[in-house]
């Protein structure tokens, strides 16, 4: 494949039906407006757009059981799973600029297709892993890791328009970083699967470099498969990234995402990036700004740039005569 090239793709994944709050569908432009492949070229990125994928608007897409816009999300799903798969097929390297966090249904089956053996490092407040059932909200957008684990499969209910949606990562593949709002029925998946979950407690308790460590040996013990991340913003605290649609109190740093940033980076491994849950229509233009300012910063650091500096290659110190 192509990971030794410096070549990157972005696929804008424009979805906000997950859940209730219009907006999200912005994020991938506020992300581009606000620099973000400037900055990736300045870090010596070769970065082709591959523009936004298609989320049909969807006639009649009645709620089934509570569940809400099933067929806009299966449909726009299955494009953003052949969007991500063609990007990263040609680049090597894909980021996905969401959007609500629905859009890792599409993104994960895409990557799936290329590195069926990714480890996954799920950054989030909220632990996704509802099921249809077990979802009080009808929000899909907390539901989109039961529809990806194999081992979910049986208890996923029938839903219109999702026959090709099939799960592709087995629960090991899974790590999540930052939970504070996990919902009773998602605890009770987490522990029947001894899945791989890493609260806030935890970066308490340990600290982020051990929780990084512990989650990296559990879904990548080997140090050789292709990461896959689902950064949701509302991993970060609401101080950092305050337009989202569920901010939660008590999250994690810049410093701490900066961290698992730049040693992510260092794997040079990182195969596919999610930025989920930007809302650039909440908050007053200095929360959006900040935002959108914290967002594409700690994505720099997945991508190359240190907080050491980074000298560039080849540089010459002027002497002085
Ligand atoms: C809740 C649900 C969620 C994000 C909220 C919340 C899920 N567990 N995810 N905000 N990003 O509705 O299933
Ligand atoms: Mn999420
Ligand atoms: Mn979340």
């Amino acid at each position: 494949d192509n990971m030794s090239l410096d070549t990157l793709g972005i696929v804008g994944v424009p979805v906000s039906k997950g859940q209730r709050r219009d907006g999200t569908e912005k994020g991938p432009q506020v992300l581009r407006d606000g620099g973000l492949i400037e900055k990736l070229t300045r870090f010596g990125w070769n970065v082709t757009d591959y523009g936004d994928v298609n989320y049909d608007y969807v006639d009649d897409d009645l709620p089934y059981d509570h569940v809400r816009n099933p067929r806009h999300i299966a449909s726009g799903s299955l494009n953003t799973a052949d969007q991500v798969e063609r990007c990263l097929r040609a680049e090597g390297r894909c980021i996905a600029l969401g959007g609500d966090h629905s859009m890792a249904i599409g993104t994960v089956m895409g990557h799936a297709r290329v590195h069926p053996d990714m480890a996954v490092l799920w950054i989030d407040a909220h632990a996704d892993i509802n099921t249809p059932l077990t979802s009080e909200s009808g929000n899909i957008h907390g539901m989109p890791l039961s529809f990806l684990a194999h081992e979910l499969d049986n208890y996923i209910s029938y839903l219109p328009g999702w026959e090709e949606v099939k799960p592709c990562i087995s629960v090991d593949q899974v790590a999540w970083i930052g939970l504070r709002d996990v919902d009773p029925l998602e605890r009770a998946i987490v522990e029947k699967f001894n899945m791989n979950s890493f609260s806030m407690q935890e970066v308490d308790q340990l600290g982020i470099r051990r929780v990084l460590d512990m989650a990296l040996e559990a879904v990548d013990p080997t140090g050789t498969k292709p990461i896959h991340v689902s950064f949701d913003v509302d991993s970060m605290d609401p101080l950092y990234t305050p337009s989202t649609g569920t901010p939660v109190s008590g999250g994690l740093s810049l410093r701490e995402l900066c961290y698992i940033a730049e040693i992510v980076a260092q794997t040079g491994r990182l195969a596919v990036i999610d930025i989920a849950e930007v809302n650039p229509t909440l908050g007053d233009k200095n929360d959006v700004d900040l935002t959108v300012k914290t967002t594409i910063d700690v994505i720099s650091h997945f991508y190359g740039q240190r907080r050491q500096g980074n000298a560039p290659e080849g540089a010459e110190i002027p002497l002085s005569i």
